[in-house]
């Protein structure tokens, strides 16, 4: 018989194949005595059990205590008055102290630079520093600055997340002559405002670029025009005065050379090299600015936009002198310059020249921020002579030495 007879089966089947048949009446008051057994005895065991009501005030009074706890021992450690209104979608760097005292402003200061904020992408090899070519107009020589987002790449496989000046780091040279009359018109394309100060020059208090102190910030898409006639000639530079910590630190600054209208007292030199220092931190993608707080510290470091190898090599002569103008456009860190190969002489201090008597001779020379050092080096023997930063962290990329240096490193070729 197969499976499927079984509901054909009849009573007199069950007999022949030894089942008994199943008296459903007695089943079911089986089921009831067992089932009011059961029931009885859950009820003697629920009795010795059950909580009682002292005992459930109890635990909901021990829960409500370690909740309370928990509230409080976070409250103790973050700030619960920020809300998302205060600091948006901020990505802050791995390792900053934020607790409850530490304002929404401050992270956004801190804050990675928002990818949706870049406009565009420069070629991994692009360079800063680029000479800016005026256009003239009624014997003004007039500049275009345009501040943005763009991802730079401070070295082939490193790309970061910079506020730029006319889409490169550092932002294009702007060369002049003592006495020109000049009218540099910014526009701001960063997210947030910006202003521009003329860095050591001796303007009319409305030009010099302070935001909310001599000036309205140029708010985002807006242009401000700065016009005014420089009467010093030297290595200067410009760089944002709004939001400085974090703008600079990001890279919007840029070289401001000012040749004098008649010859100055500084000795004969063949060629020159303009260099502007800046660190980075740079973690799992996201830029961060630079700065001494914690969480802040960089580790990346670049001589015009380039971490060595990718930094310039300058090539020289036997006999050759190059002068070198170090700008201090670091934000938060100096960094003590040093050039192998024998010393250089000081022959201008923050775009003053030093007179003939007080030159001093150096070989390492402190740039601090806002600071600017022009020295003239001899090359006096040929090979590769070093030019880096002496605080060996500060030549090293992410703390690794590549090609036997890194960062604030570059090469000076001196031919035979
Ligand atoms: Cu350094």
């Amino acid at each position: 018989m197969s499976e499927h007879d079984h509901s054909k089966m009849g009573k007199g089947d069950a007999d022949e194949m030894n089942i008994p048949a199943m008296d459903h009446s007695k089943m079911q008051m089986q089921g009831n005595d067992g089932m009011s057994g059961m029931a009885h005895g859950a009820m003697d065991l629920s009795a010795a059990t059950r909580a009682t009501s002292a005992q459930k005030f109890a635990w909901a009074f021990l829960s409500l205590v370690l909740l309370a706890a928990g509230l409080i021992l976070s409250a103790t450690l973050v700030n619960l008055n920020l809300s998302a209104r205060d600091v948006g979608g901020a990505i802050m760097p791995p390792g900053m102290i934020m607790l409850r005292d530490t304002p929404g402003k401050a992270m956004l200061d801190m804050a990675a630079v928002d990818p949706r904020d870049v406009s565009y992408t420069a070629p991994a090899n692009a360079k800063g520093d680029n000479e800016l070519r005026p256009r003239v107009e009624n014997d003004v020589k007039v500049f275009d600055l345009t501040a943005s987002v763009i991802k730079w790449n401070i070295l082939p496989y490193e790309q970061v997340m910079g506020y730029a000046f006319n889409e490169q780091i550092p932002g294009p040279r702007i060369r002049i002559t003592e006495g020109d009359r000049v009218r540099i018109n910014v526009t701001n394309n960063l997210p947030e405002s910006t202003t521009v100060h003329w860095h050591g020059l001796i303007l009319p208090n409305n030009m010099d670029g302070p935001a909310e102190i001599t000036q309205e910030p140029i708010a985002s898409e807006q242009t401000f025009t700065y016009e005014f006639t420089p009467q010093q000639a030297g290595t200067y530079f410009y760089h944002t005065h709004d939001h400085v910590d974090r703008q600079q630190a990001l890279g919007l600054y840029g070289a401001l050379i000012i040749d004098p209208k008649a010859p100055q007292n500084i000795p004969a030199y063949d060629l020159e090299y303009t260099i502007q220092l800046q660190e980075w931190l740079e973690r799992e993608g996201y830029t961060f600015p630079a700065m001494l707080m914690e969480g802040g510290l960089p580790n990346f470091f670049t001589i015009n936009g380039k971490a060595y190898p990718s930094t310039d090599t300058v090539s020289m002569m036997v006999g050759q002198k190059i002068r070198i103008r170090f700008i201090g456009s670091n934000n938060n860190f100096i960094h003590p310059m040093h050039i192998h190969g024998g010393p250089f002489t000081i022959v201008a201090t923050d775009g003053n020249v030093v007179p003939e008597s007080a030159r001093i001779e150096k070989d390492t020379v402190n740039v601090g921020p806002g600071e600017r050092y022009d020295v003239i080096w001899t090359a006096r023997e040929p090979g590769k002579w070093l030019l880096h930063c002496h605080i060996p962290h500060h030549t090293t990329n992410n703390n690794v030495e590549v090609e036997g240096a890194g960062g604030l490193t570059m090469v000076i070729n001196v031919a035979p």
